[in-house]
């Protein structure tokens, strides 16, 4: 596959018309295969048949987060379980996993997806391309995995954990492209330029994601590693990875809009915001069997414009994101809510619900410092009880979080009280 141009450069009436079809056709299907939708729609006096046009998407109810977390874990499932092949899963707001399944379809369509980004970044079966996304419940490596076959490229499946080994192996191996986050790809090129390996590679792309980085973070990984740096987006409610990465302009991410439907909503008033405006993006899926969702509100802040891009792409184009509606963090590619340490702290019981987060970026590391508000007796009791109870701490909050995390007991009343919501994160990397 070179890239498909019978889908990406469809006029925007063929675009709306195909959008239409199969939007029709996903709301008929949750209606009647999803509880929750058919309550949500009678709600607000909806029927499938009032939905003739994409343009219509907007009488439709909304989906959150907290939707997923209150039907966990198969409750918006449209098909019987015998039908899901697969299941991801990722950080719900108070602990609790978002669950995710798919069908054999939603597999093959999401490897297609994947396969366009790539080839997108003008990859193709000649490449070997080391995926170095964790594998496993998150949807970034399998993702990646999955659509480097599609292409008939050649897959490394690192998964993240071993950089002396990755970048052994980029060496040996000649690889040509990396999927993996940005934040993780300095690092190997840190490894490589320490190593003294740089002349040593034959990598020319990098396809990032999983985590917000700046234009300038696009154009450092460029001239340290003498390649070309592409944005690819997702999210595992949606799908994973894939559903918009940006082509060889980068003047935005290219949506797959035969698949998913992209709105951008005032998070507020929850009203449309004009083409160009930022706001929050909103998907509905258009032909996903497993779990098709109505209007989800990803949280993420982005703009929209429809022009057709310089490489002849007629597919919406979404600006570099610039944030989230929420609190969410993403911390070496992992979905973190301060919500789920303070409720991992209160069931512990050991300390006061007084804390705060410390995010940084050390030698291009994401690092996590958790300061907790102690009893007074522990600072004058035996050094070690305050090192048991830090080390617990940690462990307790790793288990919750899926991060290691450095813990720092500190004396009552020494976190700042805040007049109005409680400050829990100090965020000191610049992302956007
Ligand atoms: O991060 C899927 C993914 C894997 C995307 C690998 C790209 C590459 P989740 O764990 O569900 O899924 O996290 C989704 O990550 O709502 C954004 O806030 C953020 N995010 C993903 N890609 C980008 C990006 C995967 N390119 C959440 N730029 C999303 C900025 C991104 N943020």
């Amino acid at each position: 596959m070179i890239w498909n141009e019978a889908k990406e450069c469809m006029s925007r009436d063929e675009i709306h018309n195909l959008q239409s079809k199969r939007l029709v056709k996903t709301v008929e299907r949750v209606y009647h295969n999803v509880e929750f939708y058919r309550k949500k729609m009678q709600a607000i006096g909806i029927e499938p048949g009032d939905i003739r046009d994409a343009d219509d998407v907007r009488k439709l109810p909304f989906t959150t987060k907290n939707d997923l977390r209150d039907t966990y874990p198969f409750g918006m499932f449209a098909v019987p379980q015998s039908q899901i092949v697969r299941i991801h899963a990722s950080s719900g707001t108070t602990g609790k996993a978002t669950v995710v399944g798919y069908t054999r379809r939603d597999i093959d369509i999401w490897a297609e997806c994947v396969a366009r980004a790539f080839a997108q970044a003008g990859l193709n079966r000649d490449d070997i391309i080391q995926v170095a996304y964790g594998y496993g419940l998150f949807t970034g490596g399998l993702g990646a995995h999955y659509g480097a076959e599609n292409l008939g490229a050649t897959v490394v499946p690192m998964s993240t954990g071993n950089t002396k080994k990755l970048t052994t192996m980029m060496k040996d191996f000649g690889v040509t492209a990396i999927a993996c986050t940005p934040s993780y790809l300095l690092h190997i090129a840190e490894v490589l330029e320490a190593d003294k390996a740089l002349d040593q590679i034959k990598l020319k792309a990098a396809i990032c994601g999983a985590e917000p980085w700046t234009e300038q973070m696009r154009k450092q990984i460029e001239e340290k590693l003498h390649i070309n740096a592409f944005d690819i987006y997702g999210l595992s409610e949606v799908m994973g990875p894939g559903v918009a990465c940006d082509c060889i302009y980068h003047k935005g991410l290219h949506v797959y809009e035969d698949h998913f439907l992209p709105e951008i909503i005032n998070p507020d008033t929850l009203e449309p915001m004009s083409e160009g405006e930022t706001g929050e993006l909103v998907f509905t899926t258009l032909t996903k069997e497993g779990l098709p969702l109505l209007r989800y509100r990803t949280r993420d802040l982005t703009s929209i414009t429809y022009g057709k891009c310089e490489c002849g792409r007629t597919l919406a184009r979404m600006s570099r994101f610039k944030g989230r509606s929420d609190d969410m963090l993403i911390i070496r590619g992992v979905n973190v809510f301060p919500s789920q340490v303070e409720a991992a702290l209160l069931e512990m019981g050991e300390t006061s619900p007084h804390y705060i987060m410390i995010v940084d970026r050390v030698n291009n590391l994401d690092t996590l410092e958790i300061q907790v508000e102690v009893d007074e007796k522990f600072f004058s009791d035996k050094i070690s009880e305050l090192e048991n109870l830090t080390k617990r701490i940690a462990h307790v909050i790793q288990q919750a979080i899926g991060l290691s995390v450095k813990v720092k007991l500190v004396e009552p009343k020494s976190i700042e009280r805040s007049m109005g919501k409680a400050v829990r994160v100090i965020d000191k990397r610049k992302l956007v």
